[in-house]
């Protein structure tokens, strides 16, 4: 089954929006079999965000993603990565529709709430780099098969 990582970044949390954003998922109906609060390391971060390695706001990226806890969070079910993507929307939140996460909640490119992966290699990627596979939790929800 399809899996996903996504983050809720140091505002979020620090706005209070953990449960708001959780919920999210929940209701849509995907499987949350991973969860941790961690503060990142740089070295942590660096590696999330390598990609971005050569780009002008890398440094002030990894400076905020390092800058309190973040939500660590493994999502499972059919399509989640590209679903998680679109309940969260564009990147910069004053372009993200509203009814999505950084639509509804966001104003700010730098601070945009939740990171979610975009495409299935990242995403093992991503999981491999922030979860230990002891910390993941293989189940199945029985009361709504329905869903799944
Ligand atoms: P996303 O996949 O939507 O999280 O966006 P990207 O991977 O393109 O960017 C990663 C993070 O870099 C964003 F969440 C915010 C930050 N960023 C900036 O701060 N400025 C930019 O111009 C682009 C991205």
């Amino acid at each position: 089954m399809e899996r996903t990582f996504l983050a809720i970044k140091p505002d979020g949390v620090q706005r209070g929006l953990v449960s708001e954003i959780i919920g999210r998922f929940e209701k849509k109906g995907f499987t949350l079999v991973g969860l941790k609060l961690l503060q990142p390391s740089r070295e942590l971060a660096e590696q999330h965000y390598d990609v971005h390695r050569e780009r002008p706001f890398f440094a002030g990226l990894v400076d905020f993603i390092t800058s309190g806890p973040v939500v660590a969070m493994v999502w499972e079910g059919e399509g989640v990565i590209a679903s998680a993507r679109k309940l969260i929307g564009a990147t910069n939140p004053l372009n993200a529709e509203p009814g999505t996460i950084r639509g509804d909640l966001g104003i700010n490119i730098g601070r945009n709430i939740i990171h979610g992966s975009d495409a299935p290699e990242t995403a093992q990627k991503e999981v491999a780099l922030w979860f230990k596979d002891e910390e993941l939790v293989n189940w199945q929800p029985t009361v709504t098969p329905w869903l799944h």
